[in-house]
């Protein structure tokens, strides 16, 4: 019986120590587009569009609440720029008719192809083909 209430308390301690887990948990390591909260302790606010530089929303952001042509001047808070170094990416947009849909450029200008777009609400905690790639995004009325 003593066993069984250490272990419990175990576990309560391990939940403890991972605030947001019960909620974020990601299930897969390939293209997931999940449309629940991630990590509350690396928010994005409401009306941006945040890329991370690490997958599954983790370590520095930069957010923008509008487009961007040029990310080589835009540094995380780890002092590194996120241009060509984005790895999960969440829009938060607020509504806005034909313009809730973001889409990442693998070049400057907007310059194609299109890396990853992410319609109003929705998060991506990892994508193979986008990653690293971002230089620049605009919003759309889609994707
Ligand atoms: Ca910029
Ligand atoms: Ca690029």
């Amino acid at each position: 019986m003593r066993f069984v209430t250490a272990l419990a308390m175990g576990v309560g301690l391990v939940v403890g120590l991972l605030p947001g887990a019960a909620h974020a948990a990601p299930k897969a390591t390939v293209a997931t587009v999940v449309d629940v909260e991630p990590l509350a302790a690396h928010s994005c606010d409401p009306g941006d569009f945040c890329a991370y530089e690490v997958v599954n929303f983790t370590f520095s952001l930069y957010a923008w609440a509008g487009n961007d042509s040029n990310w080589s001047n835009n540094f995380t808070a780890s002092g590194i720029s996120i241009n060509n170094n984005d790895s999960s990416w969440r829009n938060r947009s607020n509504p806005c008719v034909g313009c809730d849909a973001v889409r990442v450029f693998d070049n400057t200008n907007y310059g194609a192809p299109v890396t990853v777009c992410l319609t109003r609400g929705q998060s991506l905690a990892s994508w193979g083909p986008a990653n690293n790639r971002g230089s620049s995004h605009s919003w759309y009325g889609g994707c």
